[in-house]
């Protein structure tokens, strides 16, 4: 029987209601579901995903030069949402089953509509996303991001531009939570996935985003 207050998911099962964490209390809005989804479910998908998609080594242009992100990552989305970011262009693959169905799952779970989404795969520990906040302007000005993550648990870090009396976040995302960043969170914090040096497996982190045309 489904209890009140939980909510079917289209990969199977019902998920347990799940408050989620206000992360940060001033100048944005960062919301954790850490359970999102079982454990079942994140271990299907994280499996599904490495599978499906087109996994491919992105250059960025940093200081004139071209240098490889240390991670691999590839966009999905509605055709022409086109994404620039550090000097270089991403035209979006068309939605794989999958990941649409999962943007589906966040329209009925959350209310969420999304147009494009960003997947990441990070192969070990060595692999990372430097300190920056998601303000590209085809972002608009308060963008809502819904990042969802699968396989190792990494440590992922908020922190304040500008206040120093307000202090970094700090926190390990499991298999299967959901991190909503909305509001102006991107004009006032920056985040990042760090290195580290303890042997961790692969781990897949999407995020959902509305891109505008420019
Ligand atoms: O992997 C993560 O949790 C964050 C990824 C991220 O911030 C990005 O791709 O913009
Ligand atoms: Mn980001």
């Amino acid at each position: 029987m489904v209890e009140p207050g939980t909510q079917s998911s289209l990969f199977g099962g019902e998920s347990a209601p799940d408050q989620p964490e206000q992360l940060i209390r001033e100048d944005g809005d960062v919301r954790l579901y850490r359970h999102w989804w079982s454990e079942e479910v994140a271990t299907e998908l994280f499996a599904r995903l490495k599978e499906e998609l087109a996994w491919q080594q992105s250059h960025i242009r940093m200081h004139g030069k071209v240098v490889a992100v240390p991670r691999l990552d590839i966009w999905y989305g509605d055709p022409g949402r086109r994404y620039r970011y550090s000097g270089v262009q991403f035209d979006p693959e068309p939605w794989t089953p999958t990941l649409k169905a999962i943007n589906g799952e966040l329209k009925a779970r959350e209310g969420l509509t999304f147009n494009s989404v960003l997947a990441n795969l990070y192969r070990n520990g060595q692999d990372s996303v430097a300190w920056h906040s998601d303000d590209e302007p085809e972002l608009g000005r308060n963008p809502v991001i819904a990042s969802l993550s699968l396989g190792a648990e990494r440590r992922f870090s908020l922190r304040h531009k500008t206040r120093r009396d307000l202090s970094p976040v700090r926190l390990d995302l499991p298999a299967g939570s959901l991190l909503i960043m909305a509001g102006t969170t991107q004009h006032h914090w920056q985040h990042q996935l760090g290195k580290t040096a303890r042997a961790v497996g692969p781990r897949i982190n999407l995020t959902f985003r509305t891109v505008f045309e420019r």
